[in-house]
């Protein structure tokens, strides 16, 4: 080895050969000036926060008004994932699948070995272990993160857990590593000035499932730098679930408690602008005095058969990464609570007493405020212009131990007992508020279909459905036909399968208002959901599942008339047979692996029609 490399090696917290071995390659690939073992205390955090208050890339909100909270601005070409950037290297492009963009694994090494070389000079490289899940759970997975981003360890820091204790578990060398490499690709020359968000133009995700390695380069932002969430927590994870027998999906996970004390734990897909952290969070309305929902986590299931056959969940985050804007006091108490202290905010607005502001967080917006590009806002600017005080996708990184409704057994290394799954989606007609499937397959089927209209002019028109089976086109780290197939193979695992549900909190009526009041209200469909659980409710039988009638619904302190509840469950048969056909783009594309039983599904489904 060469001489130099011990002196950049620093005080290793961790003995284990191998990962002193990778992180000396890699330092010799990308020369950083120093290298910082993460411990993980206090003491460290707030020396890296200082730093980066110190060298303009963050600022220190107002304490008196926001304790412990950070702000920083991106890039203004780095705010959101790119999944255009993300690709999962398999062996096989088969193996990846039509939903994911492939390359070859030799190829894109090399490609990201010229990318990396030379890229943390001036930086310091940081190495970061991480435990996804408690570190005594048999559900827990193990990371290294090594990165030259100060920002992603105090995130990271609120997003899992870190630190001497993970060093230790890997000093035991009995854990298999996932190796995450991460640049933001801006190295400085001796003497060069560092700008507040340093990333580079040219970015890449990248996954490799059979080495089960992470590199990402160029992006400092979220999913595409906190290699712990997407990268690893998802799209790793559900290759490695795969082929270990369990579950990772995009879900939230919560608890119903009713007034004896029963507590009911369900499971929740929902594409993105649904509501998922508000629904994880929900506080029962005023007639359910005695009932609680407590959260067990808003993005990431890991989930597992134990011996008795029973699927048990886990959270296997410690923080929430939640867009900003919409969020308030009206939609989400508990999630302001969380986010009132030890928070990092990311592109939201400025307001002149050191405080934050985004779209939706008040009645009235600030009178004026810096915007996430750092340019003086006013809400009469805003109107001229159309002009966002907060960018659309920006962030509150807060750690879930400050959330009020923190279920007690969130952090159980068992895992909680998951009763049902739910999938939703935002949909203006045909999909109803609730309905239950027949039973697993066709509930995999449900999930599998589930599609979100498209809410803002983003891509293409207006209104058009957007199928994204579980929540999972994003994220799913292999071929989705097989995913499914792993979803219907799951219930030879499992003594008790879960009952599944589809939900739309979004129908409209024909003057395009919404027939469901949402948020709170959503209560009274978890509690038909919980009753049908335990068998103590009644469904009627229609051609897409088992749907409530009126009576079965707990109208307690809401005044909602029949005729609008059958509005709003009505199922349109000549609306669903459209339904069904427009289901055959997504089989089309994952023919070759589609399993039989979602085209004998939907054969059925069809019939019944
Ligand atoms: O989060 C939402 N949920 C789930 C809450 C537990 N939202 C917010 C939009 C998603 C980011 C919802 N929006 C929900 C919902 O259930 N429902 C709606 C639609 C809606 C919007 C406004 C009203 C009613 C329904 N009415 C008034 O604001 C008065
Ligand atoms: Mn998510």
């Amino acid at each position: 080895m060469a001489a130099s490399v011990p002196s950049r090696l620093g005080s290793p917290l961790c003995r284990n050969s191998h990962l002193l071995r990778w992180v000396e390659k890699v330092s010799d690939l990308t020369q950083p000036d120093h290298i910082h073992w993460v411990d993980g205390s206090a003491d460290e955090n707030q020396r890296l926060l200082d730093a980066m208050v110190r060298s303009g890339s963050l600022t220190r909100l107002n304490p008196e008004l926001w304790p412990g909270c950070y702000y920083a601005r991106t890039d203004a070409g780095d705010v959101a994932r790119l999944e255009d950037r993300t690709f999962i290297c398999s062996l096989s492009r088969d193996a990846a699948g039509p939903t994911n963009h492939w390359a070859e694994p030799y190829a894109m090494r090399g490609r990201l070995r010229q990318l990396f070389a030379g890229c943390m000079r001036g930086r310091t490289l940081y190495v970061l272990p991480f435990s996804l899940g408690p570190l005594a759970s048999p559900f827990s997975r193990i990371g290294v993160q090594l990165t030259d981003s100060p920002y992603v360890v105090v995130s990271m820091r609120i997003m899992a857990r870190i630190g001497r204790e993970v060093f230790a578990e890997i000093d035991k060398n009995t854990r298999r590593v996932v190796a995450c490499l991460h640049s933001l690709g801006a190295p400085l020359a001796p003497g060069q000035a560092d700008v507040a968000w340093p990333s580079n133009p040219e970015k890449y995700i990248v996954h490799f499932p059979e080495s089960r390695e992470i590199w990402s380069y160029g992006s400092g932002y979220g999913g595409n730098a906190l290699l712990s969430k997407k990268c690893f927590g998802l799209r790793l994870a559900s290759t490695m679930a795969r082929d270990e027998g369990w579950m990772a999906e995009h879900m939230l996970i919560l608890g119903v408690e009713d007034p004896q004390g029963e507590k009911t734990y369900v499971a929740a897909a929902f594409p993105s602008a649904c509501g998922k952290t508000n629904f994880a969070m929900l506080i029962p309305p005023p007639g359910f005095a005695g009932w609680k929902v407590w959260t067990v986590g808003d993005d990431i299931a890991w989930m597992k058969p134990d011996p008795q056959g029973q699927l048990r969940g886990l959270n296997p985050e410690t923080g929430f990464f939640g867009v900003a804007p919409g969020t308030s006091a009206r939609t989400n108490p508990n999630a302001m609570a969380a986010l009132s202290r030890n928070t990092i905010f990311t592109n939201v607005a400025l307001t002149p007493d050191g405080g934050v502001w985004w779209e939706g967080m008040t009645p009235e917006p600030p009178a004026e405020c810096l915007d996430w590009r750092g340019q003086t806002w006013t809400p009469a600017l805003a109107r001229a212009t159309g002009a966002r005080a907060a960018h659309p996708n920006a962030r509150f990184t807060a750690p879930a131990s400050q959330c009020p409704t923190m279920d007690p057994d969130w952090q159980s290394p068992a895992g909680v007992p998951i009763s049902a799954i739910i999938f939703g989606g935002r949909r203006a007609a045909t999909l109803p508020l609730v309905y239950q499937a027949f039973n697993w397959s066709s509930g995999v089927y449900a999930g599998a279909t589930m599609g979100s209209e498209t809410t803002a002019a983003a891509a293409g028109a207006l209104g058009r459905v957007r199928r994204d089976p579980m929540a999972m086109l994003p994220f799913c780290g292999y071929h989705m036909g097989d995913y499914f197939r792993h979803w219907l193979k799951m219930q030879r695992a499992l003594r008790l399968t879960p009952k599944i549900f589809h939900v739309n909190w979004f129908r409209q009526d024909a003057q395009g208002r919404y027939l469901w009041p949402g948020f709170s209200e959503n209560m009274r469909v978890l509690q038909w959901i919980v009753d049908r659980v335990h068998g103590r409710t009644l469904a009627h039988e229609t051609a897409i599942g088992w749907m409530p009638r009126y009576e079965e619904i707990n109208w307690s302190g809401l005044d909602y008339s029949r005729e609008r509840f059958n509005e709003l469950q009505a199922v349109d048969r000549s609306a669903w047979r459209s339904e069904v056909i427009s289901h055959e783009e997504l089989f089309i594309d994952l023919h070759d692996h589609l399993p039989p039983e979602m085209i004998y599904e939907r054969e059925l489904l069809i019939c019944r029609l």
